[in-house]
């Protein structure tokens, strides 16, 4: 140890040593209990945010924990290394998308093995080499043949600047997810997995899910939208066509006043035969992509057509409307429209005075005004013939069993959730392992050909195109006939819904998992990332899951225990308005700030000397620059400081707000700890007596510090929380700069503090505690030295604290033995000078005292 804390000095030496002993390398040791802790998985998009290096800090805080703890911990980590970002950057940057893939990887390797990361490294996994993507194919084969995938051409989300199809997941109110282009409807064809089928099993097996934040629950069960209502047949007269609907809400069908239909149901293109405007209407329209949840949203229109449907059970004539609200993807495309009580009808019926029917009294039996809004709430029935009277629920049943009995309705469970488009038009993907002959039939690639290796890229081609253009890879002779190889790739969300099982195999060669392996570590035990992916990647990899159950590699019914969802990371924001009015934001190196005493910020320029508008505390972002550099930071403070920065300034899933004045505090603090610890063993280790007699402040201290190590346990053990322990750790350090070093007893006093403090930090900032720990004297290295435990006598407070009043004013406070009596505590309170300063020459009225807390002394 030397005298001064240099991070980077004492940082590349300890980060040597892990590499050199493989301190981080887990293996299966059967009796020993597992901890397996994963961060998502990264997309090596060039460097690391201060997202990421907040996610696996956490990861790896919690990691260092449980190893101190005893368990055996596997931490892992790897890279999702396919998708659509390296396609953009090869065409801008002129380099194969695997070069700038595999640069990246290089760079943000490096940045994550600087931050002291607790991989093990030797289970690294890279998503667009082979010998991970052919376990995905063999897989889809398998699938395959169990039926549960299947080719289809669908109208599917097309996203015309990306030219490639999007989950209904990836269309954000129809536009494309990434580049906000509005999604178009087009017929491709298309490999769809049938998640479908798990979807009652994902929805149920939510409430298995005890350690998972409530709201990541509530929108998977809204994404997976189980909804149960009924088919009902309406007739369209003079015709033999019937249109199909579905409702929730059959006990309003006495409302009905009109039927509408999506712009691509087969009814509307019926409705245009003999009339332009219909086709006109579905021109515009039946390109349009939008989702059920868009039908609340959408400004709603539509066209009448000269179609007439018939009540089933009035016989009533009812309009055929065609209408951009109706979601052709949802139930069958068609709806009653019940404008008394549906708001979504309320609006379109008004906008085309089509008539509003009330047939729902509310519970006071009134009837509602239905010029403002439609009344949604569920009473009792009127102007509904046999069923007046009836309450919404008794109805429903009623009007099923009827239309059941008829023949022309049925029950039916539907789901928002759609089966999985897993095709996607691009190269920069895994090939899909399907084959169509000549003749049309499709086969799966034959085992013994595994990996469909993707072919090099040399740029000469087309990068999007590359996998089509290359024709001697595309073709190919199976059966001895002519075949074409599938030149569509998986959708990358593929790759990422298994990984976390494969790390628990990673360099197995003989399957894509080995079974005793993935039961041992499997399920995972905390996982940690972004609230953003509570549906897609969550859903995928759960469904993933289930699928490799049922496969039988895996033994467990869900992926991961325990969910954190870490908050994002917020910094400053600058910008000015240029000259054309657009907003120019600067980046952090190019501010010259003037800030007050407080830290507020008086005056903002860059340095063309634009005066800057302080746009306030926004998401740390590319957009607005204001993303701080991880490189930068770690080299200037050392990976310790900013870790501890990182856990310390907010709870995990709050937003944290970087501040260099917080990064400096905690770079204070932890020089202040070097000090101590330095003073402390240049006098040498203190001996430890074996029955120490402590004073009475050293008493104070000792049950402070077991005090704190039961705080810091719990905090980080039970609650997460990770700011508060930090805390503790601080106040406690504090108090031993100030401890007195006099006795045999004081220093010893600091060498038990010491140990333990160097303790509890360490999964926070493990470099500096690593080489303190060796400075108190300790032979073995701290990464598996175990967690410090409380000395539960030590922390039994002996003594009280009494506050003493004087006319209800606090004037003093002391210490006294717990259990004394009143009149033995009035007695000692009467001797302190303060106090009797204040009752010298007055007369004690009366006196108050609160047992343990205050005692009040009442003056004339
Ligand atoms: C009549 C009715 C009356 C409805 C009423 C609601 C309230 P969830 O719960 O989300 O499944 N609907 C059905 N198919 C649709 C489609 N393809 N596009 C747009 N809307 C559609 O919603 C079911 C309700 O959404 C259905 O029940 C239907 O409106 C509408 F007082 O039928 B209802």
């Amino acid at each position: 140890m030397k005298e001064q804390y240099h991070p980077q000095a004492i940082e590349a030496y300890v980060q040597k040593y892990w590499n050199q002993h493989e301190t981080f390398k887990a293996t299966e040791i059967k009796n020993k209990e597992k901890y397996y802790c994963l961060s998502m998985i990264p997309y090596p998009s060039g460097s690391l945010h201060m997202g990421h290096v907040r996610n696996y800090t956490i990861g790896d805080v919690l990691s260092r924990y449980h190893r101190m703890l005893g368990k055996n911990v596997l931490h892992p980590i790897g890279w999702d290394a396919f998708g659509l970002p390296a396609e953009s950057a090869a065409l801008e940057n002129n380099t194969p998308p695997s070069s700038w893939t595999y640069a990246n990887i290089n760079h943000m390797k490096h940045q994550l093995k600087s931050l002291g990361l607790s991989y093990d490294w030797s289970r690294e996994i890279t998503t667009c080499q082979p010998d991970y993507y052919q376990w995905e194919q063999w897989f889809f084969i398998q699938l395959y043949k169990k039926g549960l995938v299947y080719k289809k051409t669908e109208p599917v989300n097309w996203c015309p600047r990306h030219m490639t199809v999007l989950a209904n997941e990836q269309v954000i109110n129809g536009c494309c997810w990434r580049c906000h282009s509005l999604v178009e409807n087009k017929n491709v064809p298309q490999w769809f997995m049938r998640i479908t089928n798990y979807a009652e099993e994902l929805l149920n097996d939510l409430e298995t899910l005890k350690e998972w934040p409530e709201n990541v629950k509530t929108m998977q069960k809204n994404w997976i939208g189980r909804s149960e209502g009924v088919e009902i047949d309406f007739k369209v007269l003079d015709s033999t066509e019937i249109i199909k609907i579905y409702t929730t809400r059959p006990d309003t069908l006495m409302g009905v006043t009109y039927i509408a239909v999506a712009a691509n149901h087969s009814i509307a293109n019926i409705a245009a035969i003999h009339d332009p405007s219909v086709v006109n209407f579905i021109n515009k329209y039946y390109k349009i992509r939008a989702s059920k949840a868009d039908s609340v949203k959408i400004n709603k229109t539509g066209i009448l057509t000269k179609l007439v449907a018939k009540h089933p059970l009035t016989g009533d004539l009812l309009p055929v409307w065609i209408s951009n609200y109706v979601i052709m993807e949802y139930g069958t495309g068609a709806i009653m429209g019940v404008p008394g009580h549906s708001q979504n009808d309320w609006e379109f019926a008004q906008k085309y005075h089509i008539p509003i029917k009330s047939v729902i009294l509310s519970t006071d039996h009134s009837i509602l005004n239905l010029a403002r809004c439609a009344m949604t709430k569920k009473g009792t029935l009127f102007n509904s013939g046999e069923f007046n009277g009836l309450s919404c629920e008794k109805a429903f049943i009623m009007i099923v069993d009827k239309v059941i009995k008829k023949g022309i309705g049925r029950r039916k469970i539907n789901y928002r959730l759609k089966d999985w488009s897993v095709s996607r038009q691009r190269y920069w993907g895994v090939p899909i392992p399907m084959i169509t002959l000549e003749n049309g039939e499709i086969l799966p690639v034959a085992n013994n050909q595994l990996p469909i290796m993707l072919p090099k890229n040399n740029l000469s081609n087309d990068v999007t195109n590359a996998i089509k253009i290359d024709e001697t890879w595309a073709q190919t002779i199976v059966n001895g006939q002519k075949a074409f190889r599938e030149t569509d790739t998986f959708d990358t969300f593929m790759e990422s819904s298994w990984y976390y099982a494969r790390y628990t195999s990673a360099n197995y060669k003989n399957g894509m998992l080995d079974l005793s392996s993935a039961n041992y570590w499997l399920p995972v035990d905390c996982y940690i990332g972004g609230i953003e992916h509570a549906t897609m990647h969550l859903l995928y990899f759960r469904f993933f899951h289930k699928l490799l159950r049922d496969a039988g590699l895996v033994n467990s019914n869900e992926p991961v225990k325990r969910l954190l969802c870490q908050g994002m990371v917020l910094s400053d924001a600058f910008y000015f308005t240029s000259n054309r009015g657009e907003r120019s934001w600067v980046s952090a190196s190019n501010l010259i700030i003037e800030r007050d005493h407080n830290g507020k910020i008086l005056h903002a320029v860059d340095r063309d000397g634009n005066k800057l508008v302080y746009a306030g505390m926004t998401k740390m972002s590319k957009s607005k620059k204001n993303g701080i550099d991880v490189t930068t930071m770690v080299n200037r403070y050392g990976a310790d400081t900013i870790r501890l920065f990182i856990m310390f300034a907010a709870p995990i899933d709050m937003s944290l707000e970087w501040k260099i004045t917080g990064v400096e505090g905690m770079q204070r603090f932890l020089k202040r700890l070097w000090k101590l610890v330095w003073q402390h063993t240049m006098l040498g280790i203190p001996k430890i007596l074996e029955h120490p007699i402590y004073y009475y402040e050293q008493k104070v201290l000792r049950r402070h510090l077991h005090q704190t190590i039961r705080k810091v346990s719990r905090d980080i053990g039970q609650r997460q929380a990770f700011n508060t322990a930090i805390s503790a750790i601080m106040t406690i350090t504090k108090k031993l700069i100030i401890a007195p070093q006099k006795t045999e007893t004081d220093r010893m006093l600091m060498q038990e503090a010491l140990v333990a403090i160097v303790r509890m930090l360490h999964p926070f900032t493990p470099h500096i505690t690593f080489i303190l720990w060796q400075a108190l004297g300790r032979k073995e290295a701290i990464d598996y030295a175990p967690w410090p435990q409380e000395d539960k006598i030590a922390t039994i407070e002996e003594n009280q604290l009494v506050v003493i009043q004087i006319n209800g004013k606090i004037r003093s406070k002391i210490i006294l033995e717990k259990n004394l009596k009143q009149e033995e505590i009035q007695k000692r309170a009467k001797k302190d000078p303060i106090v009797l300063k204040y009752l010298h020459g007055t007369r004690i009225k009366k006196i108050i005292y609160v047992p343990g807390k205050i005692l009040n002394f009442v003056l004339t």
